[in-house]
């Protein structure tokens, strides 16, 4: 039933989406070490001049002296975890691809979320392969043209154990976020691990 990776075919881009690349019991276990492992912070971020907390927790892992620029912050890596290194090498078996950076975002609820964005820092490269693991709720993850009003907003539901890769020319023609809700929801992690140059 799942276990097969979907290519999702959209203009300008490239997004394969596997559901259920983790099984259900790994999604737990991952999921519950995650959340105690992980040096969880709440960053902020200054907008118009004011501070406001970012509505989630973040925390970035990687290879030494990779240094991640994120919404004007500027990320030191910590050191890989186990539980990180085991996803990381499966996820680079599935993908054929190596990464040495991990941004994990723990939405702790519906009232957090994350907004437009495109993942196009430069020391991520031309057209970045950027893969992205969810443990816990189901979040719709959507992705909006930047410049193509006749395309139709693209709307994935990440779910638990779900692995979705961007690549190919899909950072430079997309915006992509994780709206809010006031849906009562359960908790989420998500891990995007990308190769900073
Ligand atoms: O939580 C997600 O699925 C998206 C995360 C994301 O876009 C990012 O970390 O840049
Ligand atoms: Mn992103």
């Amino acid at each position: 039933m799942f276990n097969e990776p979907l290519d999702i075919k959209i203009p300008d881009g490239k997004i394969i989406f596997h559901e259920g690349f983790f099984s259900l019991e790994e999604s737990h276990r991952l999921m519950q070490s995650l959340i105690k492992t992980i040096d969880w912070t709440q960053d902020e971020v200054i907008v118009y001049g004011k501070r406001h907390k970012i509505p989630r927790l973040n925390a970035w892992y990687g290879d030494e002296g990779k240094v991640m620029k994120y919404s004007g912050l500027s990320l030191e890596p910590k050191t890989w975890t186990k539980e990180l290194l085991e996803i990381k090498s499966k996820i680079e078996e599935a993908s054929g691809t190596k990464f040495n950076s991990c941004l994990l975002n723990y939405y702790r609820d519906g009232k957090d979320g994350m907004g437009w964005h495109q993942d196009n820092e430069k020391e991520l490269g031309i057209n970045p392969i950027i893969a992205s693991v969810t443990f816990g709720e189901t979040r719709p993850f959507q992705l909006k043209h930047i410049s193509n009003k006749e395309l139709k907003k693209v709307d994935i539901p990440l779910s638990n154990g779900s692995l979705l890769t961007m690549a190919g020319e899909t950072q430079h023609y997309w915006k992509h976020q994780i709206p809010k809700t006031t849906k009562t929801l359960e908790s989420r992690i998500n891990l995007t691990f990308r190769q900073i140059l």
